[in-house]
């Protein structure tokens, strides 16, 4: 079912059904239009309801069917809102919840409005690299002034409805009802209220002016300018209201705002942002852990380690009204560790990000320990102490002792062997990898890290405890650097082999950085630190002695520019500047130990540097995929995302490879493996995407 139909005495109600948020598919846009057709047909009834059933009036069109027939197919939306404006009988939207896109586009046609409060209201399809394509663009300028709605619609953002209806003039809601569960009672009263109204209200017919219109659209065209960079849909949103305001004829704004859509529709930036949407919901389903898996319950959490780390773990918790427990070794860690929790968040605070009283609540939330025998009761415990086995098993061996049974254990490893450190306990079951990326309390990304015997229910409760924490989860099995520091290893090493071969640190940073990444390879270097690339190295000749690197960072660390934390790295610094300025000391020592390895040095384009750096990351990727480290490409995007600036308009690395095609992709790599100063073994294609790219097929 997707649009329910029934009679209440003199008034239909047409019920969109189609969980889990009413989108506005194919068949819940026919069900509201066999609806009306009913509704015409049936002498009895005076008014029409259109309400949602569940948690949604509507969450707009069905994304699903995107890129579908089905997506366009008749009635589309443009149809199903005709209809209602050329209904004889007055039609009345009750709307509750969640009203977006197209379903708020669809209460648009209607002829009133009636809204609960706590609806949160939204044009969010620029989010989606589109526009509003069913007239929203046109009506809502007409019902809530045009700045305000160029406001909503460029920025996607939701606004409460108690809040538009108390705005004085607008002409959204004709209605506020008393509460959610009196929305359905109010609308009906409503409803034969203006049963007998003539003539119907249309949004359509409402003007739609600016005072200053040719200045005040410059002045809009500038700021969308600077904030989507990489994005065609927010000017194009900004062209769709402008056209609201200049077209005599409603209609002729309508077909402008059409064109838009679907130019928009066609892009690779709405395919990348339609891909993140769904990859990042994607991410917390499990294949072989059913989502109705009982978790446990964590109403208490502690901390092990107060340094960078385990201070920003713990803020997300307090951030969640999770009381945290935080045990040091020294007292003066303890302090130093909360000290530096304060002023992350009094700087909050001071932008005004925070309120004093959150700030205080969050605070009370935490105690802190020396004694382990104060975490037992402590439903998830997260170590985040030095990346050294030998200290790690210390601390498991020890929870093992102390934790109460049924305690989750979790350790915040960025590279060391899981299976390993579950097995210094005695219930390796209850074991997890929690891996988060510093900054940990604003990093998105969590990686969530199964060993061979993590319990289904510890990985369902961690992944809903990471949704609780407003963490975006991907799990990964365990595997030397997991899913994306395995894959930056790689990127890393282009980025050396490119130095050798002729370029400077800046010409691979300006390259990659045009593609999109914030920063390139080496300036990142500088911001993280080169000093932890060149310990795991040293870890690495050891463990791998086989791996080819380029020496040029471990001469640079030599030197002591470990980056902007010494204001020296692979560029200068300026105190209190982060630009990065070319060192010519640092580009003479690269040409030297390019010399001292008899290479000629040969001019290298932008784009073999782009393809090296990021096809790089799609042949480990998908190594990654058939080792089952990674239960799915959509994932490995998600993580090199949100936790490795992959640039948002290219949907990640994987879909990227699909945009440019994998028969390509992979005629690129076999044209390096030919390059004897690269690494020959690391360019043959994957089989994965050999298989793939015989197949005709995309990640
Ligand atoms: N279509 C299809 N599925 C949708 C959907 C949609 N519009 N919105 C959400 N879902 C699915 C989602 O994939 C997930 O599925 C489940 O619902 C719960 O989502 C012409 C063309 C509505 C605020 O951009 O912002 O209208 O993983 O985890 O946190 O102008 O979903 O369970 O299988 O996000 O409670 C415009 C997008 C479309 C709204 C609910 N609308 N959705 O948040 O749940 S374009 C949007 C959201 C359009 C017209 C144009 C949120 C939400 P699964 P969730 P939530």
């Amino acid at each position: 079912m997707s649009a329910e139909y029934q009679v209440h005495g003199d008034v239909a109600v047409i019920t969109l059904n189609n969980p889990p948020v009413n989108g506005l598919g194919l068949a819940t846009r026919q069900g509201i239009v066999d609806g009306l057709g009913k509704a015409q047909a049936d002498a009895g009834v005076k008014a029409i309801v259109i309400t949602g059933a569940g948690g949604a009036f509507s969450g707009g069109a069905d994304i699903k069917e995107f890129g579908t027939d089905k997506s366009l197919a008749e009635p589309n939306l443009h149809t199903v809102i005709a209809a209602i404006e050329q209904s004889a009988k007055p039609v009345i939207a009750a709307i509750h919840s969640v009203c977006m896109g197209g379903g708020l586009e669809l209460a648009l046609g209607c002829h009133y409005r009636v809204a609960a409060p706590g609806c949160s209201v939204a044009l969010p399809e620029v989010k989606l690299g589109l526009l509003p394509g069913a007239g929203g663009t046109q009506r809502l300028p007409r019902v809530i002034g045009v700045e305000a709605a160029l406001n909503m619609i460029v920025s996607g953002e939701a606004v409460k409805s108690e809040f538009i209806a108390s705005v004085p003039g607008q002409k959204l809601f004709d209605k506020l009802a008393a509460s959610p569960e009196s929305l359905a009672e109010e609308a009906l009263a409503f409803a034969r209220s203006v049963a007998d109204t003539r003539p119907l209200p249309l949004v359509r017919n409402l003007p739609c002016k600016h005072p200053q219109g040719d200045a005040y659209f410059q002045f809009a065209r500038n700021m969308v300018k600077g904030m989507a960079k990489n994005f065609p849909a927010p000017a194009k949103c900004v062209d769709a209201v402008e056209a609201a305001t200049k077209n005599k004829k409603f209609d002729d704004g309508l077909a402008r705002e059409r064109e838009r859509f679907i130019n928009l529709m066609w892009t690779a930036e709405s395919r990348a942002l339609r891909h993140l949407f769904f990859a990042e919901r994607a991410a917390s389903k499990i294949p072989d852990v059913p989502a109705d898996t009982r978790k446990r319950d964590v109403k208490k959490v502690a901390v092990i380690g107060a340094g960078t780390m385990g201070g920003g773990i713990a803020m997300n918790f307090l951030n969640a009204g999770i009381p945290v427990v935080m045990l040091e070794t020294k007292q003066e860690a303890l302090e130093r560790g909360v000290g530096t929790m304060r002023k992350n968040y009094e700087a909050q605070v001071k932008k005004g990000k925070l309120k004093q009283d959150k700030y205080d609540q969050r605070m009370a939330l935490l105690t802190t320990t020396l004694d382990y025998a104060d975490l037992k009761d402590a439903d998830l415990v997260i170590e985040a102490v030095f990346e050294d086995m030998g200290v790690k098993e210390q601390v498991f061996k020890k929870l093992d002792e102390v934790m109460k049974p049924g305690a989750i254990l979790a350790s915040n490893t960025s590279t060391l062997d899981l299976n390993q450190i579950a097995s210094f306990t005695k219930r390796p079951q209850d074991v997890v990898g929690l891996h988060f990326f510093s900054p940990a309390n604003v990093m998105k990304l969590l990686e969530v890290v199964r060993g061979d015997a993590t319990a289904h229910d510890v990985l369902a409760t961690v992944m809903a405890v990471a949704k609780k924490i407003k963490k975006t989860a991907v799990v990964s099995g365990v595997c030397d650097g997991f899913i994306g520091n395995r894959m930056i290893e790689q990127y890393g090493r282009q980025a050396g082999f490119l130095l050798d071969e002729g370029c400077t640190p800046s010409q691979v940073d300006k390259a990659i950085e045009k593609f999109g990444f914030a920063m390139g390879p080496f300036r990142m270097g500088d911001l993280a630190g080169n000093d932890i690339g060149w310990a795991i190295r040293k870890r690495r000749a050891v463990e791998k002695p086989g791996m080819k690197y380029s020496k040029t960072a471990d001469l640079l660390c030599e030197r002591g520019r470990f980056g902007q934390k010494v204001g020296k790295g692979w560029y200068d610094y300026v105190a209190g500047k982060r630009d990065a300025i070319p060192n010519a000391e640092v580009e003479q020592m690269v040409a030297e130990h390019r010399q001292s390895l008899g290479i000629t040095p040969r001019k290298i384009s932008d784009e073999e540097i782009v393809q090296r750096l990021v096809y790089s990351l799609v042949n480990e990727a998908a190594h990654i995929l058939e080792e089952g480290i990674a239960n799915k490409a959509s994932d490995i995007d998600v993580v090199y995302i949100f936790g490795y600036g992959f640039p948002v308009h290219r949907g990640g690395p994987l879909n990227y490879a699909n945009e440019v095609g994998l028969f390509s992709v992979a005629q690129a790599m076999k044209r390096f493996a030919q390059n004897p100063q690269d690494d020959a073994s690391f360019w043959q294609p994957a089989p994965l995407i050999e298989r793939l790219v015989a197949e005709g097929k995309g990640f």
